[in-house]
Protein backbone atom coordinates (compact mmCIF):
# COMPACT_ATOMS: atom_id res chain seq x y z
CA UNK A 1 0.00 0.00 0.00
CA UNK A 2 0.94 3.23 -0.83
CA UNK A 3 0.62 6.08 1.31
CA UNK A 4 0.40 9.45 -0.04
CA UNK A 5 1.11 12.76 1.61
CA UNK A 6 -1.47 15.71 2.39
CA UNK A 7 -0.37 18.85 0.73
CA UNK A 8 -0.08 21.49 2.81
CA UNK A 9 -2.84 22.90 1.22
CA UNK A 10 -5.05 19.80 1.76
CA UNK A 11 -4.03 19.61 5.74
CA UNK A 12 -4.60 23.36 6.11
CA UNK A 13 -8.34 22.38 4.63
CA UNK A 14 -8.21 19.42 6.35
CA UNK A 15 -7.43 20.98 10.06
CA UNK A 16 -9.95 23.97 9.44
CA UNK A 17 -12.96 21.55 8.90
CA UNK A 18 -12.46 19.49 11.97
CA UNK A 19 -11.61 22.26 13.99
CA UNK A 20 -14.75 24.67 12.56
CA UNK A 21 -17.94 22.56 12.36
CA UNK A 22 -18.00 20.76 15.38
CA UNK A 23 -21.13 22.35 16.79
CA UNK A 24 -22.54 22.00 13.00
CA UNK A 25 -21.31 18.23 13.36
CA UNK A 26 -23.56 18.18 16.62
CA UNK A 27 -26.52 19.58 14.69
CA UNK A 28 -25.97 16.90 11.65
CA UNK A 29 -25.63 14.20 14.22
CA UNK A 30 -28.82 14.45 15.45
CA UNK A 31 -30.51 14.92 11.73
CA UNK A 32 -28.94 11.84 11.22
CA UNK A 33 -30.29 10.01 14.48
CA UNK A 34 -33.65 11.21 13.57
CA UNK A 35 -33.60 10.79 10.19
CA UNK A 36 -34.83 6.89 9.51
CA UNK A 37 -37.62 7.72 12.12
CA UNK A 38 -41.21 8.10 12.01
CA UNK A 39 -40.88 11.29 12.70
CA UNK A 40 -44.92 11.04 13.75
CA UNK A 41 -44.75 10.20 17.15
CA UNK A 42 -40.90 10.00 17.48
CA UNK A 43 -41.85 6.72 19.19
CA UNK A 44 -38.88 4.92 17.55
CA UNK A 45 -36.59 7.61 18.17
CA UNK A 46 -33.66 6.15 20.56
CA UNK A 47 -33.04 8.97 23.16
CA UNK A 48 -29.91 6.80 24.25
CA UNK A 49 -28.35 7.90 20.42
CA UNK A 50 -29.58 11.71 20.88
CA UNK A 51 -27.91 12.12 24.75
CA UNK A 52 -24.49 10.69 23.66
CA UNK A 53 -24.03 12.93 20.79
CA UNK A 54 -25.01 15.74 22.64
CA UNK A 55 -22.66 14.36 25.36
CA UNK A 56 -19.57 13.48 22.79
CA UNK A 57 -19.40 17.14 22.07
CA UNK A 58 -17.53 19.72 24.46
CA UNK A 59 -18.98 23.17 24.48
CA UNK A 60 -17.39 25.81 22.06
CA UNK A 61 -18.75 29.09 22.94
CA UNK A 62 -16.95 30.35 19.40
CA UNK A 63 -18.71 27.53 17.65
CA UNK A 64 -22.40 28.34 18.83
CA UNK A 65 -22.13 32.18 20.05
CA UNK A 66 -23.86 33.25 16.21
CA UNK A 67 -27.23 31.46 17.69
CA UNK A 68 -26.64 32.69 21.03
CA UNK A 69 -28.91 36.08 21.84
CA UNK A 70 -29.17 37.34 25.15
CA UNK A 71 -31.80 39.53 26.57
CA UNK A 72 -31.52 40.57 30.16
CA UNK A 73 -35.49 41.99 29.33
CA UNK A 74 -36.77 38.36 29.39
CA UNK A 75 -36.25 35.30 31.67
CA UNK A 76 -34.49 33.80 28.83
CA UNK A 77 -34.76 34.03 24.95
CA UNK A 78 -35.08 31.11 22.49
CA UNK A 79 -33.15 30.57 19.27
CA UNK A 80 -33.98 28.40 16.50
CA UNK A 81 -30.84 26.60 15.26
CA UNK A 82 -32.24 23.65 13.37
CA UNK A 83 -35.49 22.16 12.54
CA UNK A 84 -34.18 18.27 11.61
CA UNK A 85 -36.09 17.70 8.54
CA UNK A 86 -38.95 18.79 10.21
CA UNK A 87 -39.13 16.21 12.71
CA UNK A 88 -37.67 18.42 15.70
CA UNK A 89 -37.07 21.30 17.09
CA UNK A 90 -32.77 22.19 18.16
CA UNK A 91 -33.20 25.60 20.07
CA UNK A 92 -30.42 27.44 21.69
CA UNK A 93 -31.59 29.01 25.16
CA UNK A 94 -29.96 31.89 27.08
CA UNK A 95 -31.20 32.35 30.47
CA UNK A 96 -30.95 35.88 32.18
CA UNK A 97 -29.09 35.43 35.55
CA UNK A 98 -31.33 35.54 38.43
CA UNK A 99 -34.31 34.10 36.28
CA UNK A 100 -36.50 30.88 35.27
CA UNK A 101 -38.81 29.28 33.03
CA UNK A 102 -42.87 29.11 34.46
CA UNK A 103 -43.10 25.14 35.49
CA UNK A 104 -44.35 23.70 31.82
CA UNK A 105 -44.95 20.80 30.28
CA UNK A 106 -43.39 19.39 27.11
CA UNK A 107 -46.37 18.57 24.62
CA UNK A 108 -45.78 15.02 25.17
CA UNK A 109 -42.38 15.05 23.18
CA UNK A 110 -39.17 13.97 24.31
CA UNK A 111 -36.41 16.90 25.37
CA UNK A 112 -32.76 16.75 25.78
CA UNK A 113 -31.36 19.17 27.08
CA UNK A 114 -27.63 19.92 27.22
CA UNK A 115 -25.59 22.91 28.92
CA UNK A 116 -23.23 24.70 27.19
CA UNK A 117 -22.60 27.36 29.45
CA UNK A 118 -22.63 28.04 33.33
CA UNK A 119 -25.00 26.10 35.39
CA UNK A 120 -28.94 25.50 35.40
CA UNK A 121 -31.14 24.62 37.98
CA UNK A 122 -34.15 22.44 37.21
CA UNK A 123 -36.61 21.70 39.70
CA UNK A 124 -39.22 18.89 38.92
CA UNK A 125 -42.41 18.35 40.20
CA UNK A 126 -45.49 15.78 39.64
CA UNK A 127 -47.87 16.61 37.26
CA UNK A 128 -50.67 18.42 38.99
CA UNK A 129 -54.35 16.84 39.54
CA UNK A 130 -56.40 19.18 37.38
CA UNK A 131 -59.18 18.71 39.76
CA UNK A 132 -57.57 20.10 43.15
CA UNK A 133 -56.52 23.36 43.75
CA UNK A 134 -53.05 22.79 45.85
CA UNK A 135 -49.30 23.83 45.71
CA UNK A 136 -47.53 21.87 44.02
CA UNK A 137 -44.94 19.71 45.97
CA UNK A 138 -41.11 19.98 44.26
CA UNK A 139 -40.00 16.37 43.48
CA UNK A 140 -35.94 17.05 42.73
CA UNK A 141 -33.66 19.47 42.41
CA UNK A 142 -30.71 19.22 39.81
CA UNK A 143 -28.03 21.59 38.95
CA UNK A 144 -26.72 20.77 35.39
CA UNK A 145 -23.39 21.99 35.05
CA UNK A 146 -21.63 22.96 31.65
CA UNK A 147 -21.94 19.84 29.21
CA UNK A 148 -24.07 18.26 31.58
CA UNK A 149 -27.25 16.73 29.13
CA UNK A 150 -30.36 15.76 30.52
CA UNK A 151 -33.89 14.03 29.54
CA UNK A 152 -37.14 14.83 30.39
CA UNK A 153 -40.69 14.21 28.83
CA UNK A 154 -43.94 14.37 30.52
CA UNK A 155 -43.93 10.92 31.83
CA UNK A 156 -41.51 12.55 34.51
CA UNK A 157 -43.94 15.25 35.33
CA UNK A 158 -43.07 18.98 34.87
CA UNK A 159 -40.09 21.12 35.70
CA UNK A 160 -38.88 24.23 35.68
CA UNK A 161 -35.29 25.71 34.68
CA UNK A 162 -33.39 28.77 36.26
CA UNK A 163 -30.31 30.34 36.17
CA UNK A 164 -29.13 30.49 39.57
CA UNK A 165 -25.73 32.29 38.85
CA UNK A 166 -24.50 35.93 38.13
CA UNK A 167 -23.78 35.64 34.26
CA UNK A 168 -25.61 34.76 31.38
CA UNK A 169 -26.22 30.65 31.14
CA UNK A 170 -26.37 28.88 27.14
CA UNK A 171 -28.18 25.39 26.95
CA UNK A 172 -29.16 22.96 23.83
CA UNK A 173 -32.77 22.10 23.59
CA UNK A 174 -33.98 19.54 21.38
CA UNK A 175 -37.77 18.32 21.15
CA UNK A 176 -39.09 15.55 19.17
CA UNK A 177 -41.42 15.58 17.90
CA UNK A 178 -41.56 19.55 17.68
CA UNK A 179 -45.28 19.29 19.09
CA UNK A 180 -44.68 22.78 21.27
CA UNK A 181 -43.81 24.94 18.23
CA UNK A 182 -47.00 23.35 16.56
CA UNK A 183 -49.40 23.62 19.51
CA UNK A 184 -47.58 25.36 22.37
CA UNK A 185 -47.57 23.96 25.90
CA UNK A 186 -48.83 23.95 29.30
CA UNK A 187 -47.65 25.96 32.31
CA UNK A 188 -48.61 25.59 35.77
CA UNK A 189 -49.05 27.64 38.60
CA UNK A 190 -46.92 26.98 41.12
CA UNK A 191 -49.66 27.64 44.31
CA UNK A 192 -52.96 26.25 43.35
CA UNK A 193 -51.36 23.60 40.41
CA UNK A 194 -53.96 25.22 37.64
CA UNK A 195 -52.75 24.90 34.24
CA UNK A 196 -52.90 27.26 31.26
CA UNK A 197 -52.04 26.90 27.85
CA UNK A 198 -49.18 28.62 26.15
CA UNK A 199 -50.45 28.80 21.98
CA UNK A 200 -47.37 29.93 21.13
CA UNK A 201 -43.62 29.88 22.25
CA UNK A 202 -42.44 32.31 20.15
CA UNK A 203 -38.44 32.50 19.14
CA UNK A 204 -36.07 35.33 19.46
CA UNK A 205 -33.76 34.41 16.45
CA UNK A 206 -34.09 32.07 14.28
CA UNK A 207 -30.87 30.52 12.04
CA UNK A 208 -29.13 33.27 13.86
CA UNK A 209 -31.33 35.96 12.98
CA UNK A 210 -33.52 38.03 15.40
CA UNK A 211 -37.25 38.43 14.49
CA UNK A 212 -38.27 41.61 14.68
CA UNK A 213 -41.11 41.58 17.30
N1 LIG B 1 -39.34 24.02 27.42
C1 LIG B 1 -38.81 25.34 27.56
C2 LIG B 1 -37.44 25.39 28.06
S1 LIG B 1 -37.03 24.40 29.44
S2 LIG B 1 -36.87 22.58 28.71
C3 LIG B 1 -38.85 26.07 26.25
O1 LIG B 1 -38.64 25.44 25.21
O2 LIG B 1 -39.09 27.26 26.25
FE1 LIG C 1 -38.58 22.14 29.82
Amino acid sequence: MTCTALSPLQQQETSDVTKMDRFDTLVESLKDILGPSSGITSDDVDVGDLMHAMEKYKSDEREWSPYAMADASRAYTRNLVDEGNGKSNLLILVWTPGKGSPIHDHGNAHCVMKILRGTLTETRYDFPDGDKNKPMEVKSTSHHKENAVAYMADELGVHRISNEGSDFAVSLHLYTPPNVAKSGCNIFDLRSGKKSHVPKCGYFSKFGHILKE
